[in-house]
């Protein structure tokens, strides 16, 4: 429960402090501490760093998943059209703003049919289903139910395997977290690789690639045994752009890594800031690689690794606590009270 709360709120904070490097090529650590530092002065107003597409669309998954008490492919796709509509500045993908646009057509029947037909009908690659996958992780107790429905939820914007594999993986990541698979990480990757293994070992997969995340997987295993790895290292052996694949595994790292005190980061950062601070150092996709570890991270750490001032800038913050309670309550109720 306090893991819920830490996961959804940790997400959004990711994507709010995240934005202000969204895209930079090399971000100096100065800037990055800065930047963190400034949501502690008093000064601030609340929610004054707002969320972006990462969040509005996580949003409307929890939204969904409250309202119609499981997965309903119709209702998710409405909002989010509607949530689009309503704000279409949050710094959606170019490519994604055509099927926001066809979802909220009233004669659309197919509610997939939209994704199929991105990118010349291949599908989207890019990391908008992983980055709204987090609450499908909080509500489905089932492990098989959480890769199911995050793949379906990911399709409704991405349907290349290499997109929604990527929302799988994510919700993985941030259910095992919840369960406390980050106290033994070497059992925790190897468990996201053997999952994986099983999860790309699919036609469709192999038609993009052979077993691209578990690849991903291995590299992050053979980082985490290094004792020192440079900001370099990590964006030329897993990425940081704007690819489910160049992402996720990504965000999985950096969580990993900032498990313990690291040198470049102030002794009085938790893990959850280390975590964060070292995905906007990455650069590139800064707002969805700290949103996604901030889901994993704040599954582990909880709401009580959360900084409360952190809470008070970040637009959506409170909500997500709320959003999070919510959730628990309505999957985890004892099967006779359905
Ligand atoms: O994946 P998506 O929702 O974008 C999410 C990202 C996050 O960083 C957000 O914070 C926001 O900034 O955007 O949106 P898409 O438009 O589906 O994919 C993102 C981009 O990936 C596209 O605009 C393309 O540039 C690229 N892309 C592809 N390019 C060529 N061929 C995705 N799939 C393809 C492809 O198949
Ligand atoms: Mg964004
Ligand atoms: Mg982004």
């Amino acid at each position: 429960m306090m893991g819920s709360e830490g996961a959804l709120v940790a997400a959004v904070l990711g994507d709010c402090v995240g934005g202000e490097f969204e895209g930079a090529e090399e971000v100096p650590l100065d800037s990055v501490l800065k930047h963190l530092d400034s949501l502690d002065e008093e000064a601030k107003g609340s929610g004054i760093l707002e969320y972006s597409d990462d969040t509005a669309m996580a949003r409307c998954v929890v939204q969904s998943l409250l309202t119609r008490a499981g997965f309903d492919e119709q209702d998710m796709a409405r909002r989010f059209a509607k949530e689009y509509s309503a704000s279409p500045g949050r710094g959606y993908g170019s490519g994604v703003i055509q099927v926001l646009k066809k979802l909220s057509s009233p004669q659309l029947r197919d509610v997939y049919q939209p994704a199929r037909d991105q990118f010349n009908g291949r599908g989207s690659f890019g990391n908008g289903g992983a980055m709204r996958a987090s609450p499908f992780a909080l509500a489905f107790p089932d492990l098989s139910d959480v890769k199911r429905f995050a793949r379906l939820g990911a399709m409704l914007t991405h349907s290349c395997s290499l997109g929604y594999n990527g929302a799988i993986l994510q919700a993985m990541a941030v259910h095992l977290s919840l369960h406390g698979a980050l106290e033994l990480p070497q059992q925790f990757i190897s468990r996201l690789i053997s999952e994986m293994e099983e999860v790309e070992d699919d036609e469709l997969t192999r038609m993009d690639a052979d077993k691209p995340f578990c690849e991903r997987l291995h590299r992050v295993r053979d980082l985490m045994g290094r004792n020192k790895v440079s900001i370099e290292e990590v964006i030329s052996e897993l990425g940081n752009g704007i690819a489910a694949l160049h992402s996720v595994p990504t965000a999985i790292f950096c969580v990993l890594h900032c498990l313990q005190p690291r040198d470049c980061l102030p002794v009085s950062y938790g893990g959850l800031e280390r975590t964060l601070a070292y995905c906007l150092a990455l650069g590139g996709d800064t707002d969805t690689i700290a949103c996604m570890a901030g889901a994993i991270a704040g599954a582990h750490y909880g709401i009580e690794g959360v900084p409360q001032a952190w809470i008070r800038c970040c637009e959506g913050a409170e909500d997500a606590v709320m959003s999070a309670e919510r959730l628990y309550m309505l999957y985890h109720r004892p099967q006779h009270m359905n």
